[in-house]
């Protein structure tokens, strides 16, 4: 991977944490900052890694096998990469990013329980030595997260796996986040929404007048 100047955020959290709610508002935030940024997403954000996205989220009857599973979120990611998250911050944008690799980790490592040395030898093959700048971990007990995401109707392939597996998806990221505390922050998700997007803006004041005093 190449040098890059701008900063890549990434959103993270389990089923009905807010992504979608608080990417709009990050977006907000970055817009009113006069920050120049890309928003995308994994797996997607290119034609053919939205097709991907499409095999990986339809239900089908025939079983997928996890490794299956695993290999093709990093084969959208090796798109995404190249296409549109490299050429961004080469070129000095900021990319917002809802989710990446530490979803592989919360997902088929916890959820479908794939062997994380695995899943890091992917990522530096994939990746190199390429990782976010920022992490927000949008967290929320499981059952209030199901309860959330309830409401919105069909489930995809994902949202129909047990409370067991949602409990291992957030295990896992809560480690991560205590094992790498330079790369995350994690916001409660629990309360109402103007407390948890004034802990985003918080957090997101202290990335902007960082990333003011460097440039
Ligand atoms: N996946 C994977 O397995 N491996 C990988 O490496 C990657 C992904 C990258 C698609 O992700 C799937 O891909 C995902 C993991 C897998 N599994 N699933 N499902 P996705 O990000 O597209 O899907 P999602 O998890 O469903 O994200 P989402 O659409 O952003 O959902 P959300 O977090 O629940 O956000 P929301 O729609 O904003 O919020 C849900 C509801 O709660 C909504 O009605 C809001 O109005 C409400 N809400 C939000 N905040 C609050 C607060 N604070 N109080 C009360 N109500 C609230």
């Amino acid at each position: 991977m190449t040098e890059r100047r701008g900063l890549f955020i990434t959103v993270e959290g389990g089923e009905g944490v807010g992504k979608t709610t608080n990417l709009a508002f990050i977006a907000d935030q970055l817009r009113c900052n006069g920050v120049a940024f890309v928003q995308t997403r994994e797996p997607g954000g290119t034609p053919l890694a939205e097709q991907i996205r499409a095999l990986l989220l339809d239900t089908r009857s025939e079983p997928v096998a996890p490794m299956a599973e695993l290999l093709l979120v990093f084969a959208a990611r090796a798109q995404h990469l190249q296409q549109v998250v490299q050429p961004a911050l080469e070129a000095g944008k900021w990319v917002l990013c809802d989710r990446f690799t530490d979803a592989t980790y919360a997902y088929q490592g916890g959820g479908r329980q794939l062997n994380q040395g695995a899943i890091g030898e992917l990522e530096q093959l994939v990746q190199g030595s390429f990782r976010p700048d920022l992490t927000l971990l949008l967290d929320l007990p499981v059952a209030a997260g199901l309860e959330r995401a309830g409401a919105r109707g069909e489930l995809d392939r994902f949202e129909q796996e047990q409370l067991a597996f949602f409990e291992r998806v957030r295990a896992v990221y809560l480690d991560r986040a205590r094992r790498f505390p330079r790369q995350f922050r994690v916001i409660d998700a629990s309360g109402p929404l103007s407390q948890v997007q004034a802990n985003i803006e918080h957090v997101l004041a202290r990335v902007l007048g960082e990333a003011g005093a460097r440039s």
